[in-house]
């Protein structure tokens, strides 16, 4: 950036300190937590502002044992020349006039109130003292400033210079501002700056600001003490160190937001390996984005203006998605991927599985909303959007980005169809949603009780074990929904036509709760549903179909726990005379059970639910005080998923040597032996 001269002349004058004082919450919010770090941040904002404009690249924060903290930057230094209005130095303007901010305020930092940017002065007036010196054209000068109560004046004065700015005469080739404060204790509730806080902010600015190094340190812990004195063999002279060392860490990030996107994305599966990142310009706004999908299914869009984040959302987020829809679709289409009949694919669509930051500088920002963290300004949506659109364009005219286009479009396919089969399921849901007509068709046979906490809905393979299991049921809080073996018998069916399957409707419909985005727990008829499924392929089939429904289209059921795998005993070892009947869920079991019979014993094997009795049902796998049921983890549903992926796709290689390792019921390394099992009961 090209240097400018200013002096203290830019800099403008609006209020005294007395007034911040006197209601610290109109400045900062609050005297908690928050507002304690607020009045750290303004003075870090100023660094990180010296940096942006190209002044500094270095910027050092520093906690202190006493509560102090400060700040340090390698920038051209606070003015120090006389300020003609007021005839005192610009450090004294900076950090005794309210909104004093000259030149570098309108920059990029310029606020029109809110609670950020109100400036230095107000860390200041709401600390015990406040130190500065200024590195600047060779020489160092100095400056103090403290709050005390004046038993003359019978008033308190805040931020009252000790001196004027004094040249310490100490020559140096240092540039720089570093400055020293002590938060009042008389203000703030607590003056405990939290490690955590600061360091997650200092690294969000480390990233927002590519190659600015930002080092934090913290002296009231040491390196050891950090890692928990946990140095068992790590090297010896770095435990030395770390046992006298203070607490220390650096943040600097060649690669801006873009290393931002990709340390979002850590250890999850990337649709390609490095983000898509995108810088420009328009009608005075900067805009700055990067992007990349992941595997997974939620959007984490982070958004920020002038560097502070805006959780909210606001005008900048509706121009970055609707730029990102539209080249998006446009690329689509141009490359044959949507066909000229099918409709274009929705915004959300394409941001299923998306991580993104997006960075914008711009003036007179207006923060609203709850927490005044949403944009307000809508002159920044069609620069955002232009930008996008174009920097997007780009992109996507780059050969080397055809893969990932490719598979963000792909991606977005299997969302769009999602979403298809969702809402034909919920309009279906919704022509025939009361129980009470579902059981006039006869599949569901609903139980009497009318508590959900209590009632339990058995989901059974195969009309002849529903039969059993209608027989062994307690009517008062279980019901019975039989499955159909064959229209279930999706393996060449895609997810969303087992929408169309007739008893996934009932499902819907029994559980009461909606689908998709307007499921509602609240609305919850039942709060287990058991899964009962032969233990042979198709029942694994089956299973695996339910786990992904569930998990695709009400993933609250499963993140709620009310979902279970009733498990179905695989033998039973009795004798002749019925003296001894005992039950084997799988084969390392039946040796055991043998040997508890004794001599004389008889094994009978189930192949499937339909061979038992209902007593045998009943006290097997419904009884509540003897079945064997599992809880289903979302890593569950999420390996389901997977597998249906493997065994309903095109992959038929993977799908025949998935089924030869996971199909086999009678070993203990099936998949729902390897999936996290947690017992009804609560213990592992
Ligand atoms: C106004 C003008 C100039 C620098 C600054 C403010 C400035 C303020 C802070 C606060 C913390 N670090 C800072 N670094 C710089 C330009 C001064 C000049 O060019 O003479």
């Amino acid at each position: 950036m090209e240097e400018k001269h200013y002096n203290a002349n830019d800099i403008t004058i609006l209020e005294g300190l007395d007034a911040v004082r006197l209601r610290p919450g109109m400045y900062i919010g609050s005297t908690g937590q928050k507002g304690l770090h607020h009045i750290l941040w303004e003075i870090v904002d100023n660094a990180v502002d010296e940096a942006a404009n190209g002044y500094a690249d270095k910027i050092d924060v520093r906690i202190y044992k006493d509560g102090s903290a400060s700040v340090e930057d390698n920038g051209r230094g606070i003015p120090t020349d006389i300020h003609p209005k007021t005839k005192v130095s610009g450090v004294q303007v900076v950090f005794t006039q309210l909104h004093a901010g000259g030149k570098f305020n309108e920059n990029n930092y310029s606020f029109s109130g809110g609670l950020h940017g109100v400036g230095a002065s107000v860390t200041n007036a709401l600390s015990e003292w406040l130190k500065v010196r200024v590195y600047k054209e060779g020489k160092t000068f100095s400056m103090e400033f403290r709050s005390y109560y004046d038993e003359k004046k019978k008033k308190f004065e805040s931020g009252v210079p000790v001196a004027p700015l004094a040249d310490l005469h100490k020559k140096t080739k240092q540039h720089g501002t570093f400055v020293h404060f002590k938060p009042d204790a008389n203000v703030f509730a607590s003056t405990d700056f939290q490690l955590s806080t600061i360091s997650h902010r200092l690294n969000e600015l480390a990233f927002l600001n590519r190659g600015l190094t930002i080092t934090l340190t913290d002296e009231r812990i040491t390196m050891n003490e950090f890692k928990g004195e946990d140095t068992e063999g790590e090297d010896v002279q770095l435990d030395l160190l770390g046992a006298t060392q203070p607490y220390s860490v650096t943040y600097c990030y060649e690669g801006g937001i873009s290393d931002f996107a990709a340390y979002l994305n850590e250890g999850k599966s990337k649709l390609y390996p490095k983000p898509l990142y995108i810088k420009g310009e328009k009608d005075g706004i900067l805009v700055e984005f990067a992007i990349q999908h992941t595997g997974e299914y939620t959007e984490n869009l982070f958004s920020f203006v002038n560097n502070i984040p805006t959780p909210e959302g606001g005008f900048h987020e509706v121009g970055f998605r609707s730029g990102l829809t539209r080249v998006l679709n446009d690329y689509a289409r141009e490359n044959k991927l949507l066909k000229d009949k099918e409709a274009n694919l929705l915004g959300d669509d394409f941001r299923e599985g998306l991580t993104a930051v997006l960075s914008i500088k711009m003036k007179n920002v207006q923060f609203e909303g709850q927490t005044k963290t949403k944009l307000g300004n809508p002159e920044a949506r069609s620069p955002v959007e232009s930008v996008t659109i174009e920097g997007l364009r780009e992109l996507a005219a780059d050969k080397k980005n055809k893969k990932a286009f490719e598979e963000i479009v792909k991606k977005a396919q299997g969302a769009a169809r999602v979403r298809i089969a969702a809402r034909q399921a919920k309009d279906t849901a919704r022509a025939k949603n009361s129980i009470d007509s579902l059981m006039l068709v006869g599949k569901l046979a609903a139980c009497t009780g009318r508590k959900p906490e209590e009632n339990e809905l058995f989901i059974v393979e195969g009309d002849s074990a529903g039969g059993t299991a209608k027989q062994a049921r307690v009517r008062q809080f279980q019901s019975i929904l039989p499955l159909r073996g064959k229209p279930l018998n999706v393996e060449k069916k895609r997810l969303d036509q087992v929408l169309a399957n007739e008893e996934i409707r009932t499902i819907i419909s029994a559980l009461g709760a909606g689908i998709g985005n307007d499921f509602n727990l609240e609305k919850l008829n039942y709060h287990k549903v058991i899964i009962l499924s032969d233990a042979d392929q198709d029942g694994f089939h089956i299973r695996c179909i339910l786990l992904t429904f569930f998990f695709r289209y009400m993933r609250d059921l499963v993140n709620a726990g009310h979902v279970y795998i009733g498990m179905p005993p695989l033998y039973k070892v009795y004798k002749q005379n019925g003296s001894a009947e005992e039950y084997a869920y799988d084969d390392s079991e039946l040796q055991e059970k043998i040997e508890k019979v004794g001599r004389g014993y008889l094994i009978q094997r189930y192949k499937g639910l339909g061979e038992m009795s209902a007593e045998q049902l009943w006290n097997t796998t419904m009884d509540p005080m003897r079945r064997n049921l599992t809880q289903v983890t979302i890593e569950d549903a999420v390996a389901a998923e997977n597998m249906i992926t493997t065994l309903m796709g095109d992959r038929v290689e993977g799908r025949k040597e998935f089924l030869n390792r996971n199909a086999n019921f009678n070993k203990t390394d099936s998949f729902m032996d390897k999936v996290k099992i947690k017992k009804e009961n609560g213990d592992e």
